[in-house]
């Protein structure tokens, strides 16, 4: 849809193809294709001085792209506020709850400021309504409420649903593949994933058990059905287990990839459709990226980033 009405104002079919590849995207790729050519970015933000950094795909991984959004005390909260196919820099004041988003589609000339969150919240942006641009929702780890402006009615309409609570991490992603984000909660104790499903208008739940103590939720489409897969990641042996979707959650997921201090990164890297097992060590600011593309057989190293650089898509 996006594609027809802007190949009509802008150039035609090439773009046209590139577009589709990006408006097709999940939240995953809302977050992370600063460059819209259907493939997540390597991007880090500098709490202290607020600069965003990629090293980006349509570069093949070698050229950087940098621009400075924040500071102290705001965090990166990355999506396609505009819808444009193209991220903009999301800002979330913990201390306030106001959101500030510098936005592509005015080549980051305005931006957009919305008030959602504040102490006890904790900023899940996602696309809940479907429409293709993210939403500003929080969820409050003291009580379980999920609370959020959409912008399908101009953020004049909210979302206000309580599932979860205080035991409870927040795994927003889309589990029922209609295009809208549900409502995810892992318990970290038990490695209970409860998640409220938007295609029935959170009447239904689906629940299943995948991880519990020394594992941490990895969401996202690692077989590319359009469905996010049931992942946890292991900080200390680095491996990747879950259950995919695909194989309606009989079949897994277990690949070993990462460790101490590797960090898990949230991304498509090689634009696929699936989620790549991407980590990040804070220390040397080295990323390794084993790629789906190639079955887990391929990977990206480079360096980029280090000490006070934080991926702008870490998990969950
Ligand atoms: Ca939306
Ligand atoms: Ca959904
Ligand atoms: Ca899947
Ligand atoms: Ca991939």
């Amino acid at each position: 849809m996006r594609c027809e009405s802007r190949a009509l104002v802008v150039i035609g079919a090439i773009l046209c193809t590139a577009i589709v590849a990006a408006a097709g995207a999940t939240d995953l790729l809302r977050a992370g294709d600063h460059d819209a050519d259907g493939r997540s970015e390597m991007t880090l933000y500098h709490n202290a001085s607020g600069l965003w950094t990629s090293l980006t795909s349509s570069s093949g991984f070698v050229g950087g792209m940098s621009r400075s959004w924040g500071g102290v005390p705001y965090a990166a909260e990355p999506g396609d506020y505009d819808g444009d196919g193209r991220t903009d820099l999301g800002l979330y004041d913990p201390t306030t709850g106001y959101w500030y988003v510098l936005l592509s589609s005015t080549n980051f000339t305005t931006s957009l400021t919305m008030s959602a969150g504040g102490i006890g919240w904790r900023p899940v942006p996602g696309d809940y309504d479907g429409d293709g641009k993210t939403d500003f929702v929080v969820y409050n780890f003291n009580t379980g409420q999920w609370y959020g402006l959409k912008s399908s009615t101009n953020y004049t309409t909210v979302l206000s649903v309580n599932w979860g609570g205080s035991t409870y991490i927040p795994v927003a992603a889309d589990y029922d593949g209609d295009g809208k984000t549900d409502l995810g909660a892992y318990h970290v104790d038990t490695g209970l994933w409860t998640v409220l499903l938007s295609s029935t208008n959170y009447t239904t739940a689906l629940s299943k058990f995948c991880g519990g103590s020394g594992w941490s939720p990895v969401p996202a489409d690692f077989d590319g059905d359009g469905k996010a897969d049931i992942v946890v990641y292991d900080f200390v042996n680095g491996q990747w287990f879950g259950l995919k979707s695909s194989g309606n959650y009989a079949t897994i997921l277990n690949v070993m990839w990462g460790g101490p201090a590797y960090l898990p990164v949230k991304g498509d890297y090689d634009g696929d459709g699936k989620a790549d097992l991407a980590t990040y060590v804070s220390t040397t600011g080295m990323w390794y990226i084993l790629l789906s593309g190639s079955n887990y057989t391929t990977s990206i190293t480079r360096n980029w980033g280090g000490s006070g650089y934080w991926p702008s898509t870490l998990y969950p």
